[in-house]
């Protein structure tokens, strides 16, 4: 079955789609698999954003297992099948608290779609019949502050917010509190952008996380890192110091829809050992899927 990704990744990931075309379409041009066509095959998954790992892994297995036979539709499902293995069978569900409410903690380098990609969470999550309760932890910048309120309102969930310049671990408590009071099923935390290597605000994460888990046991159930596609290689990296300090047990990856570099989902698996939870594919609120391998990869080749 493939679902409401499938259809939207067709629309969304033009650019991606095209270089995956382009990729398959050396299938069907019924040459030997030879040389040329290995560096043409390895030069194309490269410029996809597939990641040198990856791309070399897979471009050795074919030259081992397909040297000089003919490169045609068992070659592509061969490729197919490997490209969806990278993706892994890991649990993309959200993890939620045995009892009471689930903590979702958001962080991410600045502008990668942390508090869009919250809203639409929080957008999903409603629509499921959960009761929400979005914590604007963001307390640098008063406009952070509205664009979360704005969203919010839109989607009818609760949000706890604070005076621009208060501290984000007090906003994290009151928004437990308030969770907790209400009933509420899940607290989804957004936090300012920040970059690992800036160790006062790695460390005032550390706080929120702190606070949050002396509110709730067990609290943040998820610490989901957020990546902006479009950054392909360069977030990746960024990706495996961040998730290792925040303890990451999934991620985001935003804007989808405007790059050719989608590539990337195949070498964030393989860099940061963590599994893509949830796509972003457009501005939208309805704009964020449960992420599928089996879709994803359908969506790129079919
Ligand atoms: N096309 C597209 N745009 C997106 C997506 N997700 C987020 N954006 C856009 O990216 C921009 C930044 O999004 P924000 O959600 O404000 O990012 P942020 O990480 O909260 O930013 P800071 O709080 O400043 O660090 C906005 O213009 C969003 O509309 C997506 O999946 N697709
Ligand atoms: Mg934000």
């Amino acid at each position: 079955m493939l679902g409401a990704l499938w259809r939207k990744l067709k629309e969304g990931l033009s650019k991606t789609r095209d270089l995956f075309a382009g990729i398959a379409g050396l299938f069907t041009g019924r040459g030997r698999v030879d040389e040329n066509f290995l560096q043409e095959l390895e030069r194309r998954l490269l410029s996809a954003d597939l990641g040198a790992g990856p791309t070399i892994e897979l471009v050795a297995q074919l030259r081992r297992d397909f040297r000089d036979r003919e490169a045609g539709d068992d070659l592509k499902a061969h490729v197919r099948a490997k490209l969806r293995e990278m993706l892994g069978d890991d649990d993309r569900s959200l993890r939620m608290a045995q009892s009471g409410p689930t903590v979702v903690l958001v962080a991410g380098v600045n502008g990668s779609g942390k508090t869009t990609s919250i809203a639409k969470l929080a957008s999903l999550l409603t629509r499921q019949g959960k009761r929400v309760v979005v914590a604007a932890c963001d307390t640098f910048r008063a406009a952070a502050v509205e664009q979360l309120a704005i969203w919010a309102g839109r989607i009818g969930c609760d949000i706890v917010r604070a005076q621009p310049g208060t501290d984000p671990a007090s906003v994290a408590h009151d928004a437990c509190e308030k969770a907790k009071a209400r009933g509420a099923d899940v607290v989804i935390v957004d936090t300012a952008g920040r970059l690992h290597t800036q160790t006062h605000l790695m460390k005032e994460l550390e706080k929120i996380q702190r606070v949050l888990g002396k509110q709730i046991p067990g609290a943040p159930h998820e610490a989901l890192m957020v990546l902006d596609a479009t950054n392909g290689q360069n977030a990746i990296s960024q990706a495996e110091q961040f998730g290792k300090v925040i303890g990451a047990t999934g991620i985001i990856l935003t804007k989808l829809d405007g790059t050719a570099k989608g590539g990337a989902v195949f070498s964030i698996k393989a860099r940061t050992g963590l599994a893509v939870k949830f796509a972003g594919v457009g501005e939208g609120i309805e704009d964020l899927e449960p992420f599928d391998p089996e879709s994803f990869v359908a969506a790129l080749f079919d």
